[in-house]
């Protein structure tokens, strides 16, 4: 049995790395290279002819993450906005994209804001509306774009569902599985054409790590990501690519304390007074729980919250905290909150924030991997 047809947390040790060829090191070095020695013009080791096309140690994480997603082919980049990127190069003019109303704010500055300008219409569309979904297909839309859960919003949507949508109308489907990650949800199994991911957040799973991913079943499809990530070059160095290597090896023992953390943190603010909703997919009383039960095996690290007060009273409740640190991304080991309105989603016009019930009041919790004691008893004496 090889490490690629393995289950899940021997993959995420082994595939896509053997003991160095030249060394026998067990870990796969890093090339520090730019350019690769040719025994002839255009005789070169493998595909390594410079370090744009191809690195060993980069070759090694995509072959790894590619494993993790239960997909073929792997591409890394200098980050998760970088990775979007390579996606949205492949439209033309006049195309159209439905992109999921709720995402990252830096998805919604990249599609509405920049490819706007190259002549790519964006339709926002609220993805767990299946029948408003089909209704903004045109003839022209190319690509359907979503996160699940969402950021900040948690929304869950139903990937297989959205699948049938797309390949009746022969438009992809692109899958930002950030916040699931590869342990918990893969939507190439659910019928996604693309799974997208900043691997800044959990697959780095440290916070000293800015990256992105791009995985695909479809030789057809990586073949033309390939193509655009070696003309753009937004690639990731090889320190990094061995710093994300050395993170896959952990990341199913990280995910599951992750959401054990969470649903725990989730109950006591469901019970908690000054929470006025609680935002957590693994929550009977989410609205689309029923389909989390069905396409992930957990439900997460990540917790939106509304508070009683409004921006003041949550600045409050930050500024007091003293193991959760204030800040932007999420995934890492440790537990940070922040206030989307103002931080993430900041550059989201105020009108869609207000639509899709991004408040002043709204905190955002990644619940790290600490005793979960210790962050009840902290937010317990920030609320106090
Ligand atoms: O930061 P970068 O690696 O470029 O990834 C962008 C990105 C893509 N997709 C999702 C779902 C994300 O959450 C992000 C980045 N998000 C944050 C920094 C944040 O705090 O939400």
């Amino acid at each position: 049995m090889s490490a690629e047809t393995s289950r899940f947390a021997t993959r995420a040790i082994h595939a896509g790395q053997q003991p160095d060829p030249a060394t026998g090191a067990i870990m796969t070095p890093i090339y520090q290279t730019a350019t690769y020695a040719q025994k002839s013009p255009g005789k070169f080791v493998e595909d390594f002819d410079y370090s744009r096309s191809s690195n060993p140690t980069r070759k090694a994480l995509e072959a790894n993450l590619a494993s993790l997603e239960g997909g073929k082919f792997g591409l890394c980049f200098g980050s998760g906005c970088g990775a979007m990127d390579c996606v949205l190069h492949q439209l033309s003019p006049g195309d159209e994209v439905i992109l999921c109303d709720d995402v990252y704010g830096g998805t919604n500055r990249l599609f509405n804001r920049v490819y706007d300008r190259h002549g790519i219409k964006v339709v926002l569309v609220d993805l767990t509306d299946l029948a408003g979904t089909e209704k903004a297909f045109t003839a022209k839309t190319r690509l359907v774009w979503l996160e699940t859960p969402t950021n900040p919003m948690l929304k869950v949507i139903d990937i297989a569902a959205i699948s049938r949508l797309c390949k009746a109308r022969g438009a992809w489907l692109a899958v930002d599985n950030t916040f699931a990650t590869p342990v918990l949800q893969n939507p190439l199994a659910l019928g996604a054409d693309i799974v997208c991911h900043s691997s800044t957040k959990y697959i780095g799973g440290h916070s000293d790590v800015v990256g992105g991913a791009l995985i695909t079943k479809d030789e057809a499809i990586h073949e033309k990501l390939k193509f655009v990530q070696n003309s753009v070059g937004a690639v990731p160095g090889p320190m990094d690519c061995f710093l994300l290597l050395r993170s896959t090896k952990t990341i199913h023992v990280r995910v599951e304390r992750h959401c054990e953390n969470a649903m725990k943190i989730a109950r006591h603010l469901e019970a908690h007074k000054r929470f006025t909703r609680v935002i957590y997919p693994g929550l009977e009383s989410h609205p689309q729980h029923a389909v989390a039960k069905k396409q992930m095996c957990k439900f997460g690290g990540m917790i939106t919250a509304e508070m009683d007060g409004g921006l003041e009273d949550a600045r409050r409740f930050l500024e007091r905290l003293k193991i959760f640190s204030i800040a932007e991304s999420l995934g890492g080991v440790e537990s940070l909150i922040e206030s989307p309105a103002i931080m993430t989603h900041a550059s989201v016009p105020p009108e869609q924030r207000a639509k899709l019930g991004i408040t002043d009041g709204l905190v955002r919790f990644s619940v790290g991997i600490e005793d979960v004691e210790d962050l009840i008893g902290d937010m317990e004496q920030a609320l106090g």
